[in-house]
């Protein structure tokens, strides 16, 4: 058990000694430049996994996304989200501000849009309306309670915007959950997108950064528009050592992550004034509803130690990660137990 125990997201681990070691003796070099041996080595290590052919080194997973859709979708042009997509959603409007990308959002089944309307909404472009350039789907959808998106649904997304013209991106900053939760390899999501943005530093625990995965010609693409933005890092091998740390030694683990989240949800729906439904617990991520108003129930847990984040008035998102573990859900199940209902 923890001092604090911190359930507001999966972002907030801190380094292991393991990559802190990694990170202190790290080979780097200019990576402008092309230059350090360690943020290509861990770009490589990301792309084989999924099997394609490069990648690319970023910041964060809002520039994963943000340099994935700037290359994919030309000003004016629209691309097709899923209604609670975080890169719609929570990358500060960099879609519209930065790109000039006009969004249709649809809805969704937890995650998974349904192809047939979809394919009703892809347009060719004409003299009136854009031209659809781009499908994104999230997966773990974060704002759907950490859902796994049915493999099926993507096959389907896949098979509709390659008949279409249409690229197709996955926000994959928990794709590693969902490949633990649904023995679905990480190759296989590869070969459901023509590209991709994964996170280090959410379950596996990397302080630090995102990798965008795609075709060659795409990753140029994308690592100019990283530019742009100013993500051009210099001898960024001592974040990229501790990413490839995560990588190779932190995914095995989340399936803890999982259970502690499902333990959580068990508690929590014998507790009255909470609401939640054990059974929609895929990952590490669940929403549960308040019938006081959550901003109240947050402040009593942050008295006891127990750090979560309102989503609504009367709903809060609790995350499991690396640095919580079964008895600081216990902890924060007690305290749950006494101060609502
Ligand atoms: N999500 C964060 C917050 O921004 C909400 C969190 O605490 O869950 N894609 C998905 C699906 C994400 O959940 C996030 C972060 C990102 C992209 C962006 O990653 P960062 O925070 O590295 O820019």
């Amino acid at each position: 058990m923890h001092e604090i125990a911190d359930f507001r997201s999966d972002t907030v681990t801190r380094p292991t000694p393991e990559m802190r070691r990694a990170m202190a003796e790290a080979v780097v070099g200019d990576d402008v430049l092309g230059d350090d041996p360690t943020v290509k080595r861990l770009e490589s290590l990301v792309a084989g996994l999924f099997g394609k052919e490069a990648g690319l080194f970023v910041p964060s997973g809002s520039m994963g996304n943000s340099v994935a859709i700037g290359a994919q979708v030309k000003p004016g042009e629209e691309m097709i989200a899923e209604e609670w997509a975080h890169c719609v959603n929570f990358e500060a409007g960099a879609v519209g501000a930065v790109w000039g990308v006009v969004v249709r959002c649809l809805p969704s089944d937890r995650g998974a849009m349904d192809p047939a309307q979809i394919a009703r909404w892809i347009r060719p472009g004409s003299l009136h309306t854009p031209r659809t350039a781009l499908v994104a789907a999230e997966n773990t959808h974060n704002f759907h309670g950490g859902a796994v998106v049915p493999v099926e649904n993507l096959r389907a997304l896949r098979a509709l915007t390659r008949e279409r013209g249409v690229r197709m991106h996955l926000d994959g900053a928990r794709i590693w959950n969902a490949s633990l939760a649904s023995g679905v390899g990480l190759a296989e999501y590869g070969g459901l997108c023509d590209t991709m943005s994964v996170c280090l530093s959410k379950g596996l625990g990397a302080p630090v950064g995102s990798v965008v995965l795609g075709e060659r010609e795409f990753v140029e693409r994308a690592r100019h528009l990283r530019k742009r933005l100013g993500g051009g890092m210099r001898q960024s091998g001592v974040l990229a050592a501790a990413g490839i740390v995560a990588v190779e030694r932190m995914r095995g683990r989340l399936g803890e992550d999982h259970a502690n989240a499902r333990r959580f949800a068990d508690g929590m729906a014998s507790i009255p004034g909470l609401h939640v439904d054990p059974a929609l617990v895929d990952t590490n991520i669940l929403f549960v509803g308040t019938d006081r108003p959550a901003r109240e129930v947050c402040e009593r847990l942050r008295e006891h130690g127990v750090l979560v984040n309102p989503t609504s008035e009367h709903a809060c998102r609790f995350v499991t990660h690396h640095d919580v573990d079964r008895e600081d859900v216990d902890h924060a199940l007690a305290i749950l137990g006494k101060i609502v209902g």
